[in-house]
């Protein structure tokens, strides 16, 4: 939609899967875009691939961990005014019975999913609040609404995104700020690769018989989401591959 075309666009966690396919889609609307990630070296290679295709776009990068809230506030300091910010960054660390989740693997999904998600709101919010536009958008999870067993703690961070998205809508009520919450079903990215710490076959499984969705998929539905007109905020969406009917429910052809 053209009335993305010179947007502002922070994408978190787009170094890889939805976030990735969200800075291509994005690039394709004409929105400048603020590429943020750990793994530097992956956004500066897709900063030079969407610079060659679009030159008209402008693309900062930066190396942030969503975790470290410091740096999350200093590095918003010099992303200049956001129109758009898509709260991407996220993981699922292994598949296990409550008792069995470390500490390490607790604390990594809550501080990623959770906080992070928090501390880049507080960082862009203000602004947006002080010239009364922008528009956020959570990437949350069926996961977030329907939990399922060895699941806990990364259906209760998505269902704690949930919340925050509901709360925020209240918020920000009174002004021209939107607020919404894209909840995708199965998507084959580098998420069950990062679930099951890089064994491949293990993460293969998990697509075994299916269509997954893939990044585009999703990415498709964020720039749809944004592109509304600005009385228009779609503040939900669950989004499933034809064959899957809820969190844990997909029809595997045989
Ligand atoms: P990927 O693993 O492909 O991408 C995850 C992205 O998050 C990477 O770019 C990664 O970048 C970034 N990230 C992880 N930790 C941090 C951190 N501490 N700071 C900054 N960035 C971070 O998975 P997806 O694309 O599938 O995941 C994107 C979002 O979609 C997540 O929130 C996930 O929960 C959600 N989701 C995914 C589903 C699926 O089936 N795939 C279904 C429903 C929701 P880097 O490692 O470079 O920091
Ligand atoms: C990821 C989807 O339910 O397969 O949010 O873990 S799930």
């Amino acid at each position: 939609s053209s009335r993305l075309r010179g947007k502002n666009v922070l994408i978190t966690g787009a170094s890889s899967g939805i976030g990735e396919a969200c800075a291509r889609h994005f690039a394709q609307a004409g929105s400048n875009l603020l590429l943020a990630a750990r793994r530097k070296d992956r956004l500066e290679k897709l900063k030079a691939a969407l610079e060659s295709q679009h030159p008209q776009i402008k693309i900062s990068t930066f190396e942030l961990d969503v975790r470290n809230r410091a740096k999350v506030l200093a590095t918003a300091a010099t992303f200049g005014d956001v129109d758009v910010l898509v709260n991407n960054a996220g993981l699922v660390i292994g598949l296990e019975k409550l008792e069995d989740i470390t500490e390490e693997a607790m604390d990594t999904m809550i501080d990623t999913n959770v906080k992070g998600l928090v501390h880049v709101t507080q960082a862009v919010l203000p602004g947006m609040r002080t010239r009364d536009k922008g528009h956020i958008i959570n990437i949350g999870s069926v996961a977030g609404h329907q939990a399922y067993g060895n699941g806990s703690i990364y259906c209760g961070s998505k269902a704690a995104v949930a919340s925050i998205t509901k709360a925020l809508l209240f918020e920000t009520i009174d002004t021209a700020i939107r607020i919404s919450e894209i909840n995708p079903g199965m998507v084959e990215t580098e998420f069950s690769v990062v679930r099951f710490k890089g064994d491949k076959s293990k993460a293969d499984s998990v697509y075994k018989g299916v269509h997954p969705l893939d990044g585009n998929d999703i990415a498709e539905t964020v720039v749809f989401v944004a592109g509304r007109p600005d009385h228009v905020n779609i503040a939900e969406m669950l989004v499933f591959p034809t064959n899957q009917a809820a969190a844990t429910t997909v029809y595997r052809k045989p």
